[in-house]
């Protein structure tokens, strides 16, 4: 069996989905997900330039070959372009195989460990009554772990994940502009406020709902510190990104003082930017996604040292990531014995739909998977010939005094 072709095609409803297909000389074809956000023309030039052109010929089966081939072979290993590359491949790779087996892909991993994959949404509030108001929708939804993030009074922009007044906080996403939008940051006031807000959800939803808090890479390792033992008596499911894990012993001094689950890695693509704080068991829950992750191949090799560590996965979910990805990640969760989480929110509008035909569904605050062989997710060329590519930014971020701070 052969590859005889793969192209790119970059587009999507609001996204700039980066969808590989790999075509093979038997008529089966696969597909995978190299979308990086804000940057998507990247790792679509490096697959078409660099890639493809070796792809051609080889033995779709042999995916941890090929998937060695493009790690090894590249000399300036890992980054998240290289990552989301590699990754598209060896999801396309999986999908073949599956379709080539009549299986689905987590049984070719060694099956179902659960029917249905807890996932968390995002409810959001300008305040804390609109932030209430969306949470209730969310429970209505039947959703029982909730991502929850609040404007801080005074706080001079709202800040990330936060709907502005006057926008629809039930279904907010967020928006990058054409050029990098300006936020500014005070972390005093943040620290201040965001214990009481989780005082007053706990109080407004009772003790069984699972509250999760993402601070979006802004503390320093010791106010981190302070405000995860701070937080501690409202029993958070997660603590997301306290700090920027670039250095990822400052996490030591979290864990020194605080028991509150921590849950790292959207912006990691391989298993040595999270190595140190999985084998120190400073995380409770890692982020990776599969799309900068490596695929398939890599995140299992990830999920299993997690496991040994007692770190369970939470994989990024943001509305970035394309069903095929979503799809990926969908495989690993129903497999992963340390399964924890899914981030939520990508699949369910019409025009995606349209674009990704799949079976793979949400129902009562559960992911279930596609049993279709393969990924369980196609991909129709004639919808994505009604997008182009349009440029975004992810915000800037300023301290109040003006020096620049993480996003
Ligand atoms: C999350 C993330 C995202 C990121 C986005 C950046 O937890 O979902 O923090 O919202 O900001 O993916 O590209
Ligand atoms: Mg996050």
């Amino acid at each position: 069996m052969k590859i005889t072709d793969a192209k790119v095609f970059v587009g999507g409803p609001g996204k700039n989905y980066v969808t590989l297909k790999i075509y093979t000389d038997q008529g089966i074809y696969g597909l995978g997900d190299a979308t990086l956000n804000n940057r998507e023309t990247l790792p679509a030039k490096y697959l078409e330039d660099y890639l493809i052109p070796c792809l051609i010929g080889m033995d779709p089966r042999r995916s941890e070959d090929i998937w060695q081939y493009f790690y090894r072979s590249t000399y300036f290993r890992r980054g998240p372009i290289t990552m989301s590359a590699i990754g598209a491949i060896d999801m396309a790779l999986w999908d073949i195989k599956g379709k080539i087996a009549g299986l689905p892909v987590y049984d070719l991993l060694g099956g179902k460990s659960r029917d249905g994959a807890l996932v968390y949404a995002h409810a959001t509030g300008s305040d804390l009554d609109q932030l209430i108001d969306s949470m209730s929708y969310y429970r209505e939804q039947g959703y029982t772990a909730i991502r929850v993030q609040c404007g801080i009074p005074g706080m001079p922009t709202p800040g990330y994940g936060i709907a502005g007044k006057d926008e629809d906080a039930r279904h907010y996403i967020t928006k990058y502009g054409a050029l990098p939008d300006l936020e500014i940051w005070d972390t005093g006031k943040y620290l201040r406020y965001m214990p009481k807000v989780f005082e007053r959800l706990r109080a407004e939803f009772g003790d069984e709902l699972k509250i999760l808090h993402d601070v979006h890479h802004r503390l320093l390792p010791r106010e981190a510190a302070a405000f995860a033992k701070e937080v501690e008596p409202f029993d958070l499911y997660w603590l997301e990104d306290p700090t920027p894990a670039d250095d990822q012993t400052s996490l030591r001094l979290i864990r020194q003082h605080s028991t509150v689950p921590i849950a790292i890695g959207e912006v990691f693509n391989s298993l040595w930017d999270c190595r140190q704080m999985i084998e120190e068991e400073l995380i409770d829950f890692i982020r990776i996604a599969a799309t900068y992750g490596g695929g398939i191949t890599h995140v299992r090799r990830i999920v299993d040292l997690a496991a040994i560590h007692h770190v369970r996965t939470g994989f990024h979910g943001a509305p970035s990531h394309s069903p095929i990805s979503m799809a990926a990640q969908a495989h690993l969760n129903a497999w992963a014995p340390n399964f924890g989480i899914q981030e939520y929110l990508v699949l369910g509008t019409e025009a995606c739909d349209a674009l990704f035909p799949s079976d793979h569904h949400y129902a009562e605050g559960e992911f279930h998977v596609s049993d279709a062989p393969g990924l369980g997710v196609d991909f129709d060329e004639k919808e994505a010939a009604k997008y182009a590519y349009s440029r975004g930014y992810h915000p800037v971020v300023r301290l109040t005094d003006g020096t620049m701070w993480n996003y």
